[in-house]
This record gives structure tokens, sequence and C-alpha cells, in this order.
């Protein structure tokens, strides 16, 4: 069996819990700049989300609830000038420190960079986003900044098709130049669970966000309900192929440490 060489995250939702006060406020700031009426509830934004990518979201939107719309140019380019206007607002938001890293997610970056477990980004959204919300995380003095942790930032446009579709993982994949069977994926939605298996990656952990919480994540090897932290309640195990024999290495660690994922990384292989 392979050594665990590399995890690959996700980001909204698994780094940091991005959706509902990050993107859906930038989307709705972007809308008021274009004197637009439209506002993207909590609610209706949790519905849109079913759906990848921040200009397929417009396009659906457009399709199920603004059918009589008519843009003042061309349909493509409408939606793309609205979407830049959108991420302009979220990577401001960003930068400002507006939704940091969710609890865990540092010490488990550290951890990994110390033990010489490569990182990468496997992300539907915009690459700028990701070097916002990034950049904005204070890392301690001797390490470099955040966004050059990632070996592999994939995100957003670099494939034809975004998750559920397995492309962004497997280019993670090819850009590591590692099998699946090498790595570890964390997650947080069903369309990031099919995308990573669809690409192989077998050793899977979900953290569900505050969106995904009802959702059926049970194809993955672990689902829980945060990373942990030690000095912090144990996470509560949803579900997944591992989650009985992880149980008590969860337990013992009281977090999703190395240890824990190195864990998960065996349990999978084993079962595949
Ligand atoms: C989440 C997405 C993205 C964001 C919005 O990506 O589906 O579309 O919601 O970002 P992931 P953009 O969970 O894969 O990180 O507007 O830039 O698409
Ligand atoms: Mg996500």
């Amino acid at each position: 069996m392979p050594e665990l060489e590399a995890i690959i995250f996700d980001v909204d939702g698994t780094l940091a819990d991005t959706e509902r006060d990050g993107h859906r406020v930038a989307f709705n700031a972007a809308f008021a700049d274009a004197g637009l009426d439209w506002e993207w509830s909590v609610p209706l934004y949790g519905e849109l989300l079913r759906v990848t990518g921040g200009k397929e979201r417009i396009r659906t939107y457009l399709a199920e609830h603004r059918p009589d719309f008519v843009p003042s140019e061309p349909l493509d380019d409408f939606i793309r000038g609205l979407h830049q206007r959108k991420t302009a607002h979220y990577t401001q938001m960003m930068r400002a420190g507006g939704i940091g890293l969710r609890p865990g997610v540092l010490r488990l970056l550290r951890e990994a960079m110390d033990a010489g477990i490569r990182l990468a980004i496997a992300t539907t959204t915009t690459p700028a986003n990701v070097s916002a919300l990034l950049s904005a995380v204070a890392v301690p003095g001797h390490y470099p900044a955040l966004e050059h942790w990632f070996e592999v930032v994939a995100a957003g446009d670099v494939v034809p098709a975004k998750k559920p579709a397995p492309d962004i993982f497997s280019l993670a994949l090819a850009q590591l130049e590692l099998p699946a069977t090498a790595c570890v994926a964390v997650e947080d939605s069903d369309n990031g669970v099919r995308s990573a298996l669809g690409a192989g990656l077998d050793a899977l952990l979900v953290t569900v966000s505050s969106y995904t919480q009802d959702q059926d994540l049970g194809d993955a090897a672990l689902v829980v309900d945060g990373l942990g932290e030690p000095d912090a309640p144990p996470p509560r195990v949803l579900g997944g192929g591992c989650a009985d024999p992880m149980a008590a290495a969860l337990r013992d660690a009281g977090c999703v440490d190395l240890a824990v994922l190195r864990a998960l990384h065996r349990c999978a292989a084993a079962g595949s």
C-alpha cells in the first residue's frame, strides 16, 4: 500500500465556511452595483449551491427565477461582467480577514508541512478567491505565507467540467504526479464527494459545513462535523465507510490530526 504523500483540500466550506457570509454577500453586492433588485437569501443560495461555479450559478438563477430578464448585452458577457464584480467584492472581503479558516485547519496544515506531507487544493472557486482567503491568514514567523504551503492550486475554469465532475481533483493529482492511492482528500459537500471519488480518491474525509450538514455524504470514507482541536470536544462522527474503525483513533486523538488521516488512508486502502 502506498504511503500517504499528499493531502488535497477543497476550499469553500472546507478550509473556511465561506458560502453563506462570503460568496452569497458578494453576489448580492454585485447585483446591487448593477442596479438589479436580485437578492439571494440564505435559503435561496442554499438551493443554488447545487450548481458549482459562480457564473454557472447566475445562469441557473436566470433560467429558474428570472426567465423574462433580458440583459443589455450578450448573455455570456453580462454574466462574466457580473461575476467579475462579485469576485472583486469577495476578494476585498477576504483580504480584510472577513472569514477565517475553520477550526483545526491551520493546525493540520502545519502538522502536514512539518511532516513533509505535500499540500494541494482542488476547488471550483476562482483562483483570485483562493489567494485572497489564504493571504489574510497569519502564520507562525518562520513559515512562508500560507498560499505558498500549497504546491498545487487547481482552481476554477482550468478544467472543462466543474465538480461533481472529477476533473479538478484529477488535475491536482496530475500536477502532483501522484496516484490517488497516495493521497487523502478533504471535502465538505455532495458535489465534492462525487468529484473526489470520481478521481479515485477513496481516502476521503468530509467535514460538513453550514450548508451541507443535511446532505447524504456517506459514500466518503469518514464524515465528521469538523477537524476539531485538542482542547475542544472531539469531532462528531456522522458516517462513512471507515466510521467504525476510525472512531477509536478519533477519540484517542481528540481531533483530526495527521495520525488520524494516516489511519483513514490505511482504512480506505484496505477497503478498496
Ligand atoms: C465552491 C463553489 C464556488 C463558490 C463561488 O467551490 O462552487 O463556485 O461557491 O466561487 P469549492 P466562484 O467548494 O469547490 O471550493 O464564484 O468563484 O465560482
Ligand atoms: Mg466545498
